[in-house]
């Protein structure tokens, strides 16, 4: 057995906006260059009970109804994305959450210009992970 700790696992959605546009391939593909490696990818659509308990901390806020709107606006791309510190690697990679903002260079910071559609949503936490990961892939244990 390896002496180092088994890959770390984060939940990727590639969101309604980023599959309007044609931009699954791309965003996909930063991911895989990086070297992360995909552990499940699936096509779904948020109904709204899923976008409540995804958001469990954004359902009060003044954001929340026109963003449940936009992601369960369409389909989107679902990814269990693996690796060494994936969480932190792939926050990095998709930029600051305003894609007015985000750094040139991230997925949001090159291809995106919304506060709200910023085309990815990565957990944010080891702790979200795992609700997140129960959430959409509860087969993968
Ligand atoms: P992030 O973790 O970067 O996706 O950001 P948050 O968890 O803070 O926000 C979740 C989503 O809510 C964002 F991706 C977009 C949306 N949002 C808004 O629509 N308006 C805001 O002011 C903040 C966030």
């Amino acid at each position: 057995m390896s002496s180092s700790s088994p890959d770390e696992r984060t939940l990727v959605l590639i969101k309604p906006d980023a599959v309007r546009r044609g931009l699954v391939g791309e965003i996909v593909s930063r991911f895989e260059r990086k070297g992360l490696r995909i552990d499940a990818m699936a096509s779904r659509t948020m109904d709204a009970a899923l976008a409540d308990e995804h958001y469990a901390e954004h359902v009060d806020k003044a954001f929340y109804p026109p963003l449940k709107t936009f992601m369960t606006s369409g389909p989107l791309v679902a990814l269990v994305l693996a690796g060494d510190q994936v969480i932190d690697v792939v926050r990095g990679l998709i930029g600051a959450t305003d894609a007015r903002k985000a750094a040139a260079g991230t997925i949001r910071g090159d291809l995106a210009l919304s506060n709200r559609e910023n085309l990815v949503h990565a957990s944010d936490s080891p702790d979200s992970a795992k609700r997140e990961l129960a959430l959409w892939f509860p087969e993968l244990g």
